[in-house]
């Protein structure tokens, strides 16, 4: 399969994030995406660097403000402090209920918080480089399946379906999922589904995409009532306006077994077969492992092979992006497994 992988990843680097008052080594490290390319390459996967420009696509899903504030921040961080190189910013203020984030402050910690749902995605120096270029690594892949490929994998980072219109947060900055959706309607696609199967729910892809009929949004995450990111993911989420019925939420309780987690996927599945998209993009976070540190389901590595094949049975052209997964020595394995049962299945065949 091709696989684009974007080397600038590892200049977003941010040494540490909080929990519980303390700085923690940052769960989502390059070290994930490295393990990721190597696994691939080894197994003779086609790696290309990203060839196509995102930033008509990311136009389309964020706002200028939002966009200009993220490719300037770091510079912005500077200039408050020469010092500041060593330290990393975080936001203290947000505006919630009753509070205005229509008028952007010229704070810069302020505009942090305006542009944030959480403390917990921190910026570096390299941050805007490298979500950009993951940007630009997805439109890449959607550009393959424009030209015949069946499947093919945007194997960037820092992740993006927590990202929405105008805000960070769950150490997303820009939604490349939600970019990779509109690059396949501009190149023709009539429907696009977007199956997110990250253990966290794609609360930025939902809400980018919650009152329209084109792009059909479906995921299976961990219930909000107990899992990040709290407040959205709850299957009552059936789309508004003319999106009414195109979004489907299947959040099933941390520490759910297995079977129930692929049951949960038929029902996906079925969702998305019945809404007879011209493509699909698939949010792929890892962090369904029964190892990994921050979540709480409990996939073995043979089930993500089994991921793949049930999603290349759906005979559709499949762009997958990579989101989170955070047990960083079985990344390789997990999603190289998803990649060869996608390729090792038939379209419409048995399991
Ligand atoms: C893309 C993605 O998977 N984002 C997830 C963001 C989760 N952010 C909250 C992390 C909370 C960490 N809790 C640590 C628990 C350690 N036992
Ligand atoms: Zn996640």
């Amino acid at each position: 399969m091709i696989v684009y992988f974007p080397p600038l990843h590892a200049r977003h680097a941010p040494p540490c994030e909080i929990f519980r008052g303390e700085r923690v080594p940052c769960f989502e490290t390059p070290e994930r995406a490295a393990i990721v390319h190597e696994a691939l390459r080894q197994r003779g996967h086609a790696l290309r660097e990203p060839d196509r420009d995102s930033s008509p696509f990311l136009a389309r899903v964020h706002t200028p403000p939002y966009l200009a504030f993220l490719e300037t921040a770091w510079a912005r961080w500077l200039a408050l402090d020469a010092d500041n190189a060593g330290r990393q910013p975080f936001p203290s203020v947000w505006p919630v209920r009753s509070l205005r984030s229509d008028v952007e402050p010229g704070n810069f910690i302020a505009q942090l918080g305006l542009y944030s749902f959480d403390n917990g995605t921190p910026i570096s120096a390299g941050t805007w480089l490298a979500a950009k270029q993951a940007a630009d690594a997805a439109v890449s892949a959607v550009a393959c399946l424009g030209a015949g490929e069946v499947g093919v994998f945007s194997a960037g980072r820092p992740p993006g379906h927590h990202a929405g219109r105008d805000f960070m947060g769950g150490y997303c900055f820009l939604n490349h999922a939600a970019v990779a959706a509109e690059a396949l309607r501009e190149a023709g696609c009539r429907r696009v589904a977007i199956l997110d199967v990250d253990y966290h729910h794609g609360n930025g892809t939902q809400s980018l995409f919650y009152d329209r009929a084109d792009v059909l949004f479906v995921s299976i995450h961990g219930d909000p009532r107990s899992e990040y990111p709290f407040y959205l993911g709850h299957a009552d989420e059936t789309g508004s306006g003319a999106g009414a019925g195109f979004n489907l939420n299947l959040p099933l309780p941390a520490g759910s077994s297995v079977a129930d987690w692929f049951s949960a996927l038929d029902v996906a599945l079925a969702r998305i077969a019945g809404f007879r998209p011209e493509a699909l993009v698939v949010s792929l976070g890892l962090d369904t492992y029964a190892g990994d540190p921050i979540s709480r389901f409990a996939l073995q590595a043979a089930d993500f092979r089994q991921l793949g094949r049930c999603l290349r049975r759906q005979n559709l052209p499949t762009a997958f992006i990579l989101e989170g997964g955070y047990a960083v020595a079985a990344l390789g394995v997990n999603a190289a497994g998803v990649l060869d049962g996608f390729e090792e299945s038939c379209p419409g065949g048995p399991a």
